[in-house]
């Protein structure tokens, strides 16, 4: 059995307040009511990126299409550092909170780097153009499948820098499934060479 304990995406907190200031009203004179960001699942490899986005909602629940500029920050840059885009950068093993205030209005979304439950076998997507999740931990001899989902064309080549023992590299596909089985133990990492940063490591034990 797999613990999920690093599945922790989503929406954690949004906060409610009616203070708003400067960028409290977007266009039209919506004051911002809450902040959601979304973009984020599974646990992620150090050293990968993961891009979130921050949307904003009025009081009614409605969507606001131009809330102003979100401000993005990491409660521990140790692990993870965000830029001003909403890009995350992961660096080391912890659990960091990114948040996105506009208008005196914050949310935030805990993630997870590093640490995973060992896993007999396990499954990645590529969803949309990222390896979901970017890093699984899986026993020697246990298997990966890789699902090439959607019309995009993808592949996962293995890195010369692996140590021995990586699987055969995965050519250019859509909409197949692969399984590829890791008997050696370490750290092995892939790119999918047709999107830049589209990586994925899988650790085995
Ligand atoms: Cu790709």
């Amino acid at each position: 059995m797999r613990l999920n304990l690093l599945i922790l995406a989503g929406v954690v907190l949004s906060i409610s307040a009616c203070n708003s200031t400067n960028d409290g009203t977007g266009i039209g004179g919506t004051a911002v009511s809450s902040v959601t960001i979304t973009g984020a699942s599974g646990s992620f490899a150090s050293g990968s990126s993961v891009q979130l986005t921050a949307s904003a909602f009025d009081a009614g629940g409605a969507r606001i299409a131009k809330p102003g500029t979100f401000v993005w920050s990491s409660t521990a840059p140790g692990v993870a550092t965000v830029d001003q885009a909403g890009k995350v950068s992961t660096l080391s093993t912890g659990t960091t909170s990114i948040t996105a205030s506009v208008g005196g209005i914050a949310g935030s979304t805990s993630l997870t780097v590093g640490a995973q439950a060992v896993s007999t076998k396990d499954t990645v997507f590529t969803l949309p153009v990222a390896f979901t999740p970017n890093l699984v931990t899986i026993t020697s001899g246990a298997s990966v499948t890789f699902i090439f989902g959607g019309s995009v064309e993808h592949n996962a080549i293995f890195r010369a820098s692996n140590p021995p023992g990586s699987p055969p590299d995965i050519q250019n596909a859509t909409n197949r499934t692969f399984t590829r089985t890791f008997t050696s133990k370490g750290t092995f990492n892939y790119d999918c060479t047709v999107h830049p940063g589209m990586t994925g490591q899988v650790v085995v034990q």
